[in-house]
């Protein structure tokens, strides 16, 4: 059954590297030893399929998809890896025969976290989607020496504590010195006349070698293992202590401290441009090394760079590796010597952006004084690109000065990212249908009514290998059970789950597996938290990244809201609720942290009120990840999803909470309209604003929250307790910031920027049908259960196919040992 994979020879392969690393037998070894030694065994099992893939692609000489991304998010790559394998039993016996169990080994294993939230695993998912389908492609991203940092409370308090992933050294990756590239910063370019041709030569230049680290990324069950390379930075020259030369070694020093601080840490920021010099850095420096690689590979097997685009493909993944434009044009114009024209025409038939986001603050425009400083022959080729962009402009609009101002990619000062993606592409993207729409209709309505070929539609989605077969098992063996396994590489297959949905046994053998996955995360909740939780109480859960737009401070408010009602009535009639919360704040965010604080200090009161009788409990769980991701979803009931109305591009979080059975509580916001339409707004719980209803309010300056605070004592009452010291006696001004927020117009922002109070009231209605709702359990696990049926659409191998389709142009590879 598991391919390439025998039980004994695995064994023995571990005993091997116990003995080999390690100088022990295992009844010696400790678990992350075990670990160590069971990763190295898998590496093993993989590698002879890794070669054939390459060996295959090569033979074939196939398209080749690059997806440049700042942000991998991977998550544990064990038991991931096992499970593609289709070893999992054989391992866990193994293991079992050694003394050992797999759980166990498999949570020694660091989560490789480089990235931030959405757009990093979405990077992820995809790479697991394109290798089970068997097409060519290579993740290009950085070797962040620290990845996401780790997040303590303390005090109620986040703190940050440095990832320091690679401390045991990590198993699966393979160095490939042998692919190592200069990347160069700074100087100045100097024009060279040859033969009646200029030509363009950087000197005086700071470099870097770009070191590439590869990881396998398996396929399921089809022996096809891809790549992803991530670039780590080495000086280039090493010190010669006999040189007398001072210049030298200033320069030497220079380029050893470059090389140091380049890949040091991932930028904790989501949705929110810093415009920090090392950013810029770190982004042409694995983009220039990805271009560079990918040019040289491709010159290796082909005689006509003119042609390059037919084997071909660099996905931008937002606009942080944009740099790749002007880069393929610099190596074209620069080292092969082509003509603007050319260069340009293999350029845009290579290059394509997707768009993760609408939020202002998160657009990437670089000072030219900056951008041209650090890559002064790049900025003279964005300049160019510039000039004839804004002479096409001028020719289809002659006069229009509102255009250029609006769609030039240098203007004010600024190199602007998004601009520069667009017109050095040849397709745009969004994540979600409403979002998609947005870019077209507002945020990017001159390019789209300029070349509205481009644009079009991805829906976001997840892989169902780990966020369900490997996240959750009972529910996944169940599934199986009922359907057969399909589902695991054709998840619309899961649909045959609805005819199910109506059978009391099936509901309750449902319910039995929701209970076990919730008793399994209260387990963790108190090993890791210390807090009590009920599994029999409604699991309302909130998590992702902390942003004011997603309004972690409304489901706050009204888990304050509530208490406030059973203070005033301990009888209340209500089903017990345990609110969980998970959640970053990007490291310099005050607002975000100090949100962090409020749900912390709200649940300090409340989980230690016994006159509630225990009704309401709020858990915020500590160092939201991908592992502890996966049992949280699987445990959840209700799917928090609550963003202000066309503020989240799509979201991923809803899909995964989805796929695993609990409803969605939501505004019509990014993929939740489409989870919406699969599911049925009946088995949903929708409130709030839409997006038409937000943008009209912004376009005319907003709405008034005094008037609510006038008019609702419920909602002044519990905006008073932000201010009256009532959950922090100790300083009553501490949620200061959070109360003026909501209800004074400060200085940069409107009050209430995200219309938490406008939608107060209906998330409390919303939230009061959820109470209603599961006092019946029959109809619960029903709606449960279609949840569950109509998630085939959100798998991120549909995603994956419709790039593939309109983008990409791949061809399927298929893989025989
Ligand atoms: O990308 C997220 C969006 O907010 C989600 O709605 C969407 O589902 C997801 C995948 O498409 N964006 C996101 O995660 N952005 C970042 O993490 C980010 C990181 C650095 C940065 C800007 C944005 N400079």
């Amino acid at each position: 059954m598991s391919m390439g994979f025998d039980k004994e020879t695995f064994k023995k392969s571990v005993l091997f590297n116990m003995k080999n690393v390690f100088r022990k037998t295992v009844d010696e070894a400790t678990k992350e030893q075990m670990y160590q030694a069971v990763a190295y065994a898998v590496k093993d099992v993989i590698i002879d399929e890794w070669i054939a893939t390459h060996k295959e692609y090569e033979k074939q000489d196939v398209k080749t998809l690059y997806y440049l991304s700042m942000e991998f998010l991977m998550g544990r790559a064990l038991g991931n890896s096992i499970i593609s394998f289709m070893a999992q039993p054989d391992v866990k016996e193994v293991l079992e025969e050694l003394g050992f169990d797999l759980n166990a080994i498999e949570d020694q294993e660091p989560d490789p976290a480089l990235g931030n939230g959405g757009l990093g695993r979405l990077a992820a998912c995809f790479l697991d989607s394109l290798a089970t389908l068997g097409y060519p492609a290579y993740g290009c991203g950085i070797r962040y020496r620290y990845g996401m940092f780790k997040q303590k409370i303390e005090n109620g308090y986040q703190v940050e504590i440095p990832d320091d992933w690679l401390k045991n050294g990590y198993p699966f990756e393979i160095r490939r010195a042998e692919y190592a590239t200069e990347v160069k910063f700074g100087g100045y370019v100097k024009v060279v006349r040859e033969d009646g041709k200029e030509r363009f030569v950087q000197e005086g230049y700071q470099s870097v070698l770009a070191v590439p680290y590869d990881m396998p990324i398996i396929g399921y069950g089809n022996n096809v293992v891809n790549t992803l390379r991530i670039w780590d930075a080495q000086a280039i020259n090493t010190f010669s202590l006999d040189s007398f030369d001072k210049g030298d070694y200033q320069k030497a020093v220079e380029q050893e401290n470059l090389a140091k601080t380049i890949v040091e840490v991932l930028y904790p920021n989501d949705n929110h441009y810093a415009g920090k010099e090392l950013r810029l850095k770190q982004q042409y420096f694995f983009i220039s090394a990805s271009v560079q690689r990918a040019v040289k590979k491709y010159m290796e097997n082909h005689d006509d760079i003119h042609k390059f685009y037919e084997k071909n493909v660099f996905q931008l993944n937002d606009t942080h590796p944009t740099v790749a434009v002007p880069e393929l044009m610099r190596i074209l114009l620069d080292d092969y010597g082509l003509s603007w024209d050319e260069a340009w025409e293999i350029t845009t038939k290579t290059c394509a952006y997707t768009n993760h986001t609408i939020m202002s603050e998160a657009l990437e425009k670089w000072p030219i004084e900056l951008f041209s400083r650090l890559l002064p022959r790049i900025y003279q080729i964005v300049e160019e690109i510039n000039r004839r962009f804004q002479q096409k402009i001028s020719q289809m609009y002659p006069g229009n000065q509102d255009k250029v101002r609006k769609m030039a990619i240098v203007y004010d000062g600024q190199v602007r990212m998004a601009n520069l993606a667009i017109v050095g592409g040849f397709s745009v993207n969004g994540v979600a249908r409403l979002h998609t729409e947005i870019l077209k209709n507002q945020e990017l309505k001159d390019f789209y009514e300029m070349m509205p070929e481009k644009f079009n539609n991805k829906t976001n989605g997840i892989t169902q290998r780990r966020f369900l077969l490997h996240g959750n098992p009972l529910l996944s063996e169940w599934v199986t059970k009922k359907i057969g396994n399909e589902w695991i590489t054709n998840l619309p297959h899961i649909h045959r789950l609805a005819v199910y949905a109506d059978d009391p046994k099936c509901q309750q053998e449902f319910m039995d597996i929701k209970y076990q996955n919730k008793v399994r995360l209260a387990r963790y909740i108190k090993e890791h938290n210390g807090i009590e939780v009920d599994p029999r109480s409604i699991f309302d859960v909130q998590v992702k990244r902390l942003h004011e737009y997603k309004r972690q401070l409304m489901n706050i408010l009204h888990v304050m809201y509530l208490y406030n009602q059973l203070k005033d009535n301990p009888n209340l009639d209500m089903v017990p609720r345990t609110f969980i919360f998970g959640a970053k704040a990007a490291a310099g965010y005050r607002r975000a942290k100090l949100t962090i604080k409020l749900i912390n200090s709200v649940a300090e009161v409340i989980n230690n009120d016994r006159s509630i009788g225990g009704k309401i409990k709020v858990v915020f769980i500590e160092d939201y990840k991908v592992s502890n991701a996966e049992i949280i979803f699987a445990a959840a009931d209700v799917s928090e999803q609550i963003s202000t109305a066309s503020k989240e591009a799509s979201g991923t979080g809803n899909m995964k909470f989805m796929l695993n059975g609990a409803l969605t509580l939501g505004t019509m916001d990014g993929a939740n309209v489409e989870i919406v339409e699969e599911v049925g707004a009946e088995n949903a719980f929708i409130f709030g604003l839409t997006s038409d209803e937000v943008i009209r309010y912004e376009r005319e300056g907003g709405y008034d929250p005094m008037e609510i605070f006038n008019n609702n004592y419920e909602i002044r009452r519990v905006l008073m307790q932000l201010i009256n010291g009532y959950y922090s006696p100790q300083d009553p001004e501490l949620f200061r910031d959070i109360y003026n927020s909501l209800l004074n117009t400060m200085s940069s922002d409107r009050a209430d920027t995200y219309f938490i109070l406008k939608d107060l009231p209906s998330y409390g209605e919303a939230q009061k049908r959820i109470d209603q709702a599961y006092r019946d359990e029959s109809w619960w696990a029903k709606a449960a259960i279609l949840n569950v049926a109509n998630s085939g659409k959100f798998t991120s191998d549909r995603t994956i196919l419709e790039y593939v389709r309109d983008i990409w142009h791949l061809e399927k590879v298929n893989v025989e040992l």
